[in-house]
C-alpha cells in the first residue's frame, strides 16, 4: 500500500461535495492539501478545519480553472514546500442546465466545455510536466456515468465527460513509460451540490432528483479515490465505475412511491 504521509495533493473544486469529502479522506492519511476551487471562504474553513481535527497542512488557494493564465500563476506560484505535487484531483466540474439541443443555452454550454475540459487541461497542463520531470505522480479524474451513456437533453454535459473519458486514456499514453499513474473515478448519481448547480439554485427540482432513492454520497466517492492512490505503485487503477444500488443506468433509478 502507497503511504500517503506526508503527500502533496492539489484538489480542485475541494469546495463542496467529491472535492471536499475527498480531502478530508486524505488529510486522514497525513497527506498536505492544496485546496482549490473560486469560493474561497469555504476553502478557508476547511482548511482550518483539517488542520484542527487531523492536524494536517492545508494551503486553500483561489481558482478558477478556466481561466488558462491563472492556473498557470497559480501553479507556478505555489511556495516551493507545496511546489511538487504528488497527486492531482482533477475533481471541479460542473452541469448546467437540462435541454434539448434544439432549445441548448449557448452560455451553458460554454461554461461545461470551459470547465469540465478546458479546465482540467490547464490544469494537468500545469501540474503534469513537474510530475514527469520527478518521474513520479498520479493524476485522478473524476469523470461520471455520464462519461459512458448518453442521456435525453443530457448532450453537452455528457460530451464533457465522454472527453474526460478520452482525455483519462490519453494521460495515461502520454505519461507511459514514466512513473506516473492515471485513474478515472467515473460516479453515477451522487447527492452533492451538484443538481443545484445544475438548475441554478432551484432547490425544488433539485431535491427532486435524489427523492425515494438512496444516491451516492460525497464520500463514497472520496473513498474510491483515496484507495486508488493508495495501491502499491505496480498498480494503475483506471477506472472506477461507482453506482447507486437503487441506480443501474442513468435513467434507471429505483425509486419508493
Ligand atoms: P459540487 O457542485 O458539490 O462541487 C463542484 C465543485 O467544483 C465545487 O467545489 C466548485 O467550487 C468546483 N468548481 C466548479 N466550477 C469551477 C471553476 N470554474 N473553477 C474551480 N472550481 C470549480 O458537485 P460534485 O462534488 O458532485 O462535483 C464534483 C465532480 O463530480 C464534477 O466534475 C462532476 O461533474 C462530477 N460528478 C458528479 C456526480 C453527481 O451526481 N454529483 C456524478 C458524476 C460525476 P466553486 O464553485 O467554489 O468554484
Ligand atoms: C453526474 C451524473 O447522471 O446526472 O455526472 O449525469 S448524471
Amino acid at each position: 500500500m502507497q503511504d500517503l504521509k506526508d503527500k502533496i495533493i492539489l484538489i480542485t473544486g475541494a469546495s463542496s461535495g467529491i472535492g471536499q469529502a475527498s480531502a478530508v479522506e486524505f488529510a486522514k492519511l497525513g497527506a498536505k492539501l492544496i485546496l482549490a476551487a473560486r469560493r474561497k471562504d469555504r476553502l478557508d474553513q476547511l482548511a482550518a478545519r483539517l488542520i484542527k481535527e487531523y492536524k494536517s497542512e492545508a494551503l486553500a488557494i483561489l481558482l478558477d480553472v478556466r481561466n488558462q493564465k491563472d492556473v498557470q500563476k497559480a501553479i507556478d506560484g505555489l511556495p516551493a514546500e507545496w511546489a511538487d505535487i504528488d497527486i492531482l484531483l482533477n475533481n471541479a466540474g460542473l452541469s448546467r442546465g437540462l435541454e434539448k439541443i434544439q432549445e441548448g443555452v449557448i452560455q451553458n454550454w460554454e461554461e461545461m466545455i470551459d470547465t469540465n475540459v478546458k479546465g482540467l487541461l490547464y490544469v494537468t497542463r500545469a501540474v503534469l510536466p513537474g510530475m514527469v520531470k520527478r518521474n513520479s505522480g498520479h493524476i485522478v479524474n473524476i469523470g461520471s456515468i455520464a462519461g459512458h451513456e448518453v442521456y435525453p437533453a443530457g448532450n453537452v454535459y455528457n460530451a464533457t465527460k465522454h472527453a474526460v473519458k478520452a482525455l483519462n486514456k490519453a494521460m495515461r499514453m502520454d505519461a507511459f513509460g514514466t512513473n506516473i499513474r492515471v485513474t478515472s473515478v467515473d460516479p453515477g448519481m451522487a447527492e452533492t451540490e451538484f443538481s443545484l448547480v445544475r438548475f441554478r439554485g432551484d432547490s425544488e427540482k433539485a431535491q427532486k432528483v435524489y427523492q425515494g432513492t438512496r444516491p451516492l454520497q460525497a464520500d463514497d466517492i472520496a473513498q474510491a479515490v483515496v484507495w486508488s492512490c493508495t495501491r502499491p505503485s505496480r498498480v494503475n487503477i483506471e477506472d472506477i465505475i461507482i453506482m447507486p444500488t437503487d441506480q443501474a443506468a442513468v435513467s434507471m433509478v429505483n425509486r419508493k412511491q
